[in-house]
């Protein structure tokens, strides 16, 4: 007997792709749901069953909460894969889902509740002793002078975020007091009219920092484990463009000592399933700003590192099932590189969907491709541009890389531009060879 008898993928692309693929080791019967504009997807013509859920805009099929559960209905599924993005992070629906009487394959409603409000993540993690950012340590207040006897304490620059933001949406830099309180004000009405929820806080501006994340996953049984960290300092318009794992230059008593904290807090707050702890690395010091309570775009880079395949994991915890590996197991081997390769206009960036008419993926000795795509597929200008994952493995950083380089010189994608002459660019730029840029690297080197 499978340990879950069906499972829906609420995505698309190449993450539903990947959903399914584990579903089938696992002999895991598969739904695939779509919207109208999706019905040529990869995984739905290799999906036991499959249900149009509704129109191309994402809004009204892939975010559409009633007609995700109604096809959950239809076709007796047991449980539900959010993938990433759409509603993977939405504790309204993860609470649809279980109130319906079916299984959300991720941590329970309230965890992705705690974890959303920026500021309750941040105490949770400062109070379970994650190393968080010097900071208000809690919402902002109408007291003026207490306010900017704050920002005096944490020292300027400072960065005002909206407690219901995250990932670059939200937030404000302010280099002195005289523009505090304004600044305060009009992120405040930003954050209202974006999140409906004016709550900010408040933390020190670190002027050049790496961004850096520790993988985790928990049963919510009192097992947890983490599968080491990635380094995903490259990225322009928060927009992650090329990830690695492990991050390199950190003190290897650091990395450990941070990644056990990590665990620590999952354990204490009876976290369930993948999670991602992100941090901001600068100066030798880590620096807690956000949890992410998903699986991540680039959770394969930590797969090639440590062999233990995530989504699978994420299905047996769904199944009851406690964690199949202790800190013990994972041994930790070489160096992977991740490049997203993005459907758009290699030099302005704009969208570029349409007609795929030649697809050829590289190959070869510690090379894995993620990606929906094949010949013939017509990328439609609905959704992210994310087309492909080309991700690479080595015994050294070094190796990984040069075989990345390799890939991306045998990959071909016809009859739509693609942003892989970047990434060929940055496998042989000197900085990135050299290891640890920070997150502004790579904009500043677009620029010239
Ligand atoms: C910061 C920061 C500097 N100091 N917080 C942007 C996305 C969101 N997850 C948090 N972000 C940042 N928070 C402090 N205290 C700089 C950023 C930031 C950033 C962080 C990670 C990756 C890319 C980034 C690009 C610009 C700014």
């Amino acid at each position: 007997m499978p340990i879950l008898d069906k499972v829906l993928i609420a995505n698309r692309g190449e993450i539903a792709l990947r959903i399914l693929r584990a579903c089938k080791e696992l002999d895991i019967k598969t739904v695939a749901v779509h919207s109208s504009a999706d019905s040529e997807l990869m995984h739905v013509r290799l999906a036991d069953e499959s249900v149009c859920i509704g129109p191309p805009s994402s809004t009204d099929s892939y975010l559409n909460v009633p007609a995700i559960i109604s096809a959950a209905e239809i076709t007796n599924t047991t449980a539900i894969h959010p993938g990433y993005g759409f509603l993977a992070e939405n504790a309204n629906f993860a609470d649809q889902v279980e109130k319906s009487g079916f299984t959300f394959i991720g941590p329970t409603a309230d965890t992705i509740r705690l974890m959303g409000d920026k500021v309750s993540a941040i105490e949770a993690m400062k109070r379970a002793g994650v190393p968080t950012v010097p900071g208000s340590d809690g919402p902002l207040t109408d007291d003026h002078d207490r306010t900017r006897e704050i920002a005096q304490r944490v020292g300027y620059p400072v960065i005002v975020k909206a407690a219901a933001g995250g990932g670059g949406r939200g937030m404000r830099v302010v280099h002195n007091e005289e523009v505090l309180i304004s600044s305060i004000e009009v992120t405040k009405s930003e954050a209202a009219a974006a999140f409906g929820s004016d709550v900010v806080y408040l933390e020190k501006f670190l002027q050049k920092p790496r961004h850096v994340e520790i993988q985790i996953i928990a049963d919510g049984q009192g097992n947890a484990i983490h599968l080491g960290d990635r380094d995903c300092s490259l990225q322009r318009r928060h927009q992650k463009v090329l990830e690695e794992a492990p991050a390199p230059g950190i003190p290897e008593d650091l990395r450990a000592q941070v990644a056990e904290a990590c665990v620590n807090a999952c354990i204490e707050i009876g976290y369930r399933g993948a999670g991602t702890f992100e941090f901001l690395y600068e100066d030798g010091g880590f620096y807690f700003i956000e949890m992410n309570t998903r699986v991540q775009v680039e959770h394969p880079v930590t797969e090639m590192i440590t062999r233990f395949d995530i989504v699978k994991e994420q299905l047996r915890i769904a199944a009851g099932m406690p964690l199949s590996a202790a800190q013990e197991d994972i041994d930790f081997q070489g160096h992977s590189f991740e490049c997203r390769i993005n459907a758009e206009d290699p030099q302005n960036f704009l969208p570029s969907p349409g007609k795929v008419t030649t697809f050829h993926a590289p190959g070869g000795l510690g090379i894995r491709v993620d990606s929906h795509l094949y010949d013939g597929y017509t990328v439609p200008p609905f959704y992210d541009s994310l087309i492909a994952k080309i991700i690479s493995f080595g015994e050294s950083r070094d190796v990984a890389l040069a075989r990345m380089r390799q890939a991306l010189d045998e990959l071909v994608i016809e009859g739509i531009r693609t942003n892989t002459p970047l990434h060929r660019d940055l496998t042989r730029d000197r900085a990135f060879q050299a290891g640890g840029v920070s997150i502004h690297y790579l904009e500043s080197k677009l620029e010239d």
